[in-house]
């Protein structure tokens, strides 16, 4: 069979930190060859798939020389035969024979980053994209990107408690233009910051480092960007913020925003963000509240998740479980889906199938870490996902990814539709209408 799975390598490349990371390449019998590199992230849920590291002194302990063998070791051997068109039952087998919850053995990055290579592998054997090899030729939407202007948080020295600062423009007719009108944004926030003598370089996305007095003053600047770029905030242009309230968030229930001298528990952490949605053009919101805050999460979702996209990252970490048990409580209205914190294809997708069953939205994810691999534009169209989450508008891991939607847009030529505000829960489509 020309999918049958002739051989697994895997290799250490470098990451846009500058960590070691997992590549693998799997070759079929056919000749068709898949690779994928795995991401990291810096702000992680602890239920997420280990990222396995080698720890000790090397590489400041991010060496993945352990992970690189099991790939080329046992997950090799595991795989070889095997049919690379069967994703779920190659995922099964390393999950299983990996034998942990969460692939601590041989390690997340090592199973993501073959799921992925072995899905780019089946797709060339198709003779296909790998958007339209996951589209199966049902019609699938270009996702609405959300890009970041201020990176803060684990990104950025922790000068912002709030991590990522970003825009949306739904109301664009196409991810063009939606790019174009980002562009205008991004570069009037760097006008902004150097003219106010707050230009000290980039974050971890790319996004501007944020030197501000206070979180609001970040959203302050944020409004006056989009304003000074010359287009209208809450018209063309919303706002989005990924909390990260896992990362205030000692382990004790209490969070402290360091930039705003405040400490709060889960109920007026909750209201400190309702407060933001009052005062600014805010239409989604990620991690309001730490990872198993779900009271707090849904006490969020009951005041503002009418109107305001809420996604769930580090609480529901892309399982299909967590966002059953989340929408059982009242918590959130979308998921966000980071392969990697899954460990494999098919458990992403199960938590991405799990929330359009609940109606919710789904924000397929980039992670801080990342490549010149360009997955996730593919599965977050071909998964006809309605959004991407990718970091910002500047470096080349983040913007290789943005291209790349250019060119699958230009590849659909007239079938390519933009979700836009279809890419919401309902209610908050609705508002938007
Ligand atoms: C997040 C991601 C991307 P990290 O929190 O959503 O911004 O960050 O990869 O560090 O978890
Ligand atoms: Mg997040």
């Amino acid at each position: 069979m020309k999918t049958t799975i002739a051989a697994v390598r895997g290799r250490q490349v470098w990451d846009s930190r500058g960590r070691p990371t997992v590549e693998a390449e799997v070759t079929l019998a056919g000749g068709a060859v898949g690779r994928a590199i795995a991401p990291a992230g810096a702000s992680r849920g602890a239920h997420e798939a280990i990222d396995l590291r080698d720890g000790g002194e090397r590489f400041g302990g991010m060496g993945v020389g352990r992970a690189t063998a099991a790939v080329n070791g046992e997950i090799a051997r595991l795989l070889a035969g095997r049919d690379a068109a069967d994703q779920a039952g190659l995922d099964a087998a390393m999950a299983e024979a990996d034998g942990t919850p969460n692939l601590a053995r041989l390690g997340g990055n090592a199973t993501v980053a073959v799921s992925l290579a072995a899905l780019h592998a089946a797709a060339a054997a198709d003779g296909l994209p790998l958007w339209a090899h996951l589209a199966q030729g049902r019609k699938v939407r270009i996702p609405l990107p959300e890009i970041q202007i201020f990176g803060g948080g684990a990104h950025a020295g922790r000068r912002t408690d709030v991590q990522d600062f970003m825009v949306m423009c739904p109301r664009a007719a196409t991810i063009r233009e939606a790019f174009e009108v980002t562009a205008d944004v991004f570069r009037a926030a760097g006008r902004l910051m150097e003219e106010t003598g707050r230009l000290a370089g980039a974050a971890d996305e790319g996004g501007w480092w944020p030197v501000f007095d206070s979180n609001e003053d970040a959203l302050a600047a944020l409004l006056r960007s989009i304003e000074m770029s010359g287009h209208r905030p809450g018209e063309d242009v919303f706002i989005s913020l990924d909390v990260a309230a896992n990362e205030l968030d000692g382990g004790d229930g209490r969070y402290r925003l360091g930039l705003d001298g405040a400490e709060y528990g889960s109920e007026a952490m909750v209201e400190r963000v309702a407060g933001w949605v009052r005062r600014y053009p805010i239409l989604s919101i990620e991690d309001p509240v730490s990872q198993d805050d779900l009271a707090g999460f849904a006490a969020a979702t009951r005041q503002y998740g009418e109107r305001v996209q809420l996604i769930g990252d580090d609480i529901l970490v892309t399982n299909a479980e967590r966002v059953r048990r989340a929408a059982d409580a009242g918590a959130g209205n979308a998921v966000l889906v980071k392969v990697n914190q899954a460990g494999t294809v098919s458990r992403a997708k199960a938590a991405l199938d799990a929330s359009r069953e609940l109606g919710w939205a789904a924000i397929v994810s980039a992670r801080s870490g990342e490549t010149e691999d360009v997955s996730i534009a593919h599965l977050a169209t071909g998964w006809d996902a309605g959004q991407i989450k990718v970091g910002s508008f500047s470096r080349s891991e983040r913007m290789a990814k943005w291209n790349e939607l250019l060119r699958i847009e230009e590849a659909m030529g007239a079938d390519a539709a933009f979700a836009g505000p279809s890419a919401f829960a309902a209610s908050v489509a609705a508002g938007l209408a």
